[in-house]
């Protein structure tokens, strides 16, 4: 008989990526999410990715707020920080800004990003801070046990809301356009391999790059993005998609009933550390001619 506490299929997974030598972005901590979760495929994808860059573990930080999806910092070996709720984008700036050499990749869950913390998310996109932002979009709190979050349908039954939800939900992708985010793309938990490429992609973009990954959650959204509807729903975009081009990346970002995967828009401008290393060069210009002048004066 199986015993239900011992993680089974865990501890194989463990073996798995002991044996294909991945443990090295990989940490020995098992995820502790619901088997099934599409949280697993992102880990998975994360860890390909970093492996596939050759970005090393030491130069890499995760920061999260809270949520299932925050757990994240503990299933991969690198620096992380599980920070407050909403407020993983901030920190993730500081650290930035403290240490441009760093790579430093935000994590969280939709209502991390979109509720308590979406007053950070503008202001991260537009100064361009070198980062990536990997939203994994349960459409729902799954922490807290299926409540409604604001990427919830409308009519969404869940515990909180027995008489359906009533609150139109966001469009991430529209509002990160708008915002300025000089990369933005969508995947998908079910297409694991598309969805590693997408984190390469994301994180070797120069400047904020946000990843919008659909992702069921297979406890508590028992009707609306599962599985069997996202595998139905979701398309490629259009072969002739130009991703230079903001308008028509809105215009795909519009169609939520058949969400597309793939690069929506990317776009290079300097960055906020750019910026802030211009300002440090000046600043200590003019120090420097100030001292100057001082010195002529005292010899005169
Ligand atoms: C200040 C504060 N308010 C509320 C909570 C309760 N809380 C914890 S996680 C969470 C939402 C989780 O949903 P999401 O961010 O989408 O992540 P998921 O669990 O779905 O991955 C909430 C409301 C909290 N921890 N702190
Ligand atoms: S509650 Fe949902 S999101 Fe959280 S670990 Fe379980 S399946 Fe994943």
């Amino acid at each position: 008989m199986t015993d239900i506490k011992k993680p089974v299929y865990l501890e194989e997974k463990l073996e798995e990526v002991t044996q294909s030598g991945r443990l090295e972005y990989r940490s020995k901590s098992l995820p502790t999410w619901c088997p099934g979760c599409g949280y697993f495929s992102i880990v998975e994808g994360m860890t390909a990715a970093l492996n596939r860059l050759q970005v090393q573990p030491k130069d890499t930080v995760v920061v999260t707020g809270i949520g299932c999806a925050s757990r994240f910092p503990f299933f991969v070996n690198t620096y992380g920080f599980h920070t407050l709720h909403g407020r993983a984008l901030p920190v993730a700036t500081g650290i930035k800004v403290a240490n441009e050499k760093l790579t430093v990749i935000a994590v969280g869950g939709d209502g991390d990003a979109f509720a308590i913390g979406g007053a950070h998310i503008p202001h991260a996109a537009r100064r361009n801070v070198d980062m990536t932002y990997v939203l994994f979009v349960i459409v729902i709190y799954g922490l807290t046990k299926g409540q409604t979050s604001p990427t919830s349908v409308l009519g969404f039954k869940t515990g909180t809301s027995p008489y359906e939800n009533q609150d139109a939900p966001l469009n991430p992708l529209m509002m990160l356009l708008s915002y300025g985010a000089g990369w933005v793309g969508q995947a998908y938990a079910g297409h694991p391999h598309h969805l590693a490429d997408m984190i390469h992609q994301a994180i070797a973009h120069r400047g904020f790059s946000y990843l919008h990954v659909l992702s069921p959650c297979v406890t508590f959204d028992k009707t609306t993005k599962t599985y069997k509807n996202l595998g139905v729903m979701v398309r490629d975009l259009p072969e002739d998609h130009d991703d230079s081009d903001q308008m028509a990346a809105m215009g795909e970002a519009a169609r939520t009933e058949a969400p597309a995967m793939g690069v929506f828009y990317q776009k290079d401008r300097p960055t906020l550390g750019d910026g802030l290393q211009e300002i440090v060069k000046r600043a200590r210009g003019t120090r420097t001619a100030g001292k100057r002048r001082a010195a002529r004066q005292a010899a005169e």
